[in-house]
C-alpha cells in the first residue's frame, strides 16, 4: 500500500564491486525510487561506523536504509522493495505459486550455482575443467526456469532475473581472465541467449561495474587466492 514509508530518504550501503549491490539498485530503478548510493570500501578502508551500527549482524554490504529502517540480505530487500514501492513495476509475480516458484529458483541459483561458479575463479589450472563442467551441469538445471520465456520473469524483468543477473557479467569476467567457456550456445543455449537480452537492457547498461576496474580487480584477487595468500571466501 502506497504509504508515508515511500516518501522517507533511501540509502543503499554497497561496493562498486559487488553483485549482490547491484540487485538492490536495480529493484529501485525499476521501481523509479530515487536513492542515494554509499560506497562502502571496506576492502581499502575497512568498514564504517555507520554499517557497523546499521548491521551489526552480518556486517555485510549491500544495506538499505530507509528512513531510519535498516535491512540486509539483498533478496530479502529486493522483496521489501517490491511490497514497499507496490503501486510501481511488479517484481515478484502476483501468483501465489509463481512467486513461490521464482523465489525456489533464486534459491537454487544462491546455494547451488553460486559456489560451483565460484569455485571455476578459484580454482588452480589444472581443476578448472571439473569445475566448469560441474558449474554447467547446475546451471543446466537452472535453464528450466527460462524454458519458453524472454525474460526469467516472462516477457519483462522479474525477481529470479534481479537475483541472477549478475551472472552475464561476473561469469563473462571469469571466462576471460581463467580462460575457459562456460556458458555458450552449445552448453547453456538458454542462459547464452538471456545473457545477451539482459545485457542489452538499459537498466543494465548504466549500472554494471566499469569492465577494466573489474577484471584487473579480479585478475589481481584471484592471483591472490592461487597462491594462497588471501582466503576464498564463499
Ligand atoms: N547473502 C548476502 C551476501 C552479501 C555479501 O557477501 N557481501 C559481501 C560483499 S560482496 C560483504 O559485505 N563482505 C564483507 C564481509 O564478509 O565481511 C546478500 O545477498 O546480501
Amino acid at each position: 500500500m502506497a504509504g508515508e514509508g515511500e516518501k522517507e530518504r533511501v540509502r543503499v550501503f554497497g561496493l562498486w564491486a559487488s553483485p549482490f549491490s547491484l540487485r538492490v539498485e536495480w529493484a529501485l530503478k525499476l521501481k523509479g525510487v530515487e536513492y542515494e548510493f554509499v560506497n562502502e570500501d571496506f576492502l581499502t578502508n575497512g568498514k564504517s561506523a555507520e554499517l557497523l551500527h546499521y548491521n551489526p549482524v552480518t556486517k555485510k554490504i549491500p544495506m538499505l536504509v530507509h528512513g531510519e529502517k535498516a535491512l540486509a540480505e539483498s533478496l530479502v530487500i529486493v522483496e521489501y522493495i517490491d511490497e514497499v514501492w507496490s503501486d510501481g513495476y511488479p517484481i515478484l509475480p502476483k501468483d501465489p505459486y509463481e512467486r513461490a516458484q521464482a523465489r525456489f529458483w533464486a534459491r537454487y541459483a544462491e546455494d547451488q550455482c553460486l559456489p560451483t561458479t565460484y569455485a571455476i575463479y578459484t580454482s588452480p589450472e589444472e581443476e578448472v575443467e571439473a569445475a566448469t563442467k560441474a558449474a554447467q551441469q547446475c546451471l543446466s538445471t537452472l535453464e528450466e526456469a527460462l524454458k519458453g520465456k524472454k525474460f526469467f520473469g516472462g516477457e519483462k524483468i522479474g525477481f529470479l532475473d534481479i537475483a541472477v543477473g549478475w551472472f552475464p557479467i561476473w561469469f563473462r569476467m571469469i571466462e576471460e581472465i581463467v580462460g575457459v567457456s562456460l556458458v555458450n550456445k552449445e552448453s547453456l543455449p538458454l542462459l547464452d541467449a538471456w545473457f545477451d537480452r539482459f545485457l542489452a537492457e538499459e537498466l543494465v547498461k548504466g549500472t554494471c561495474p566499469p569492465k577494466e576496474k573489474l577484471y584487473s580487480f579480479n585478475r589481481a584477487r584471484r592471483e591472490q587466492i592461487i597462491s594462497g595468500k588471501i582466503h576464498a571466501k564463499k
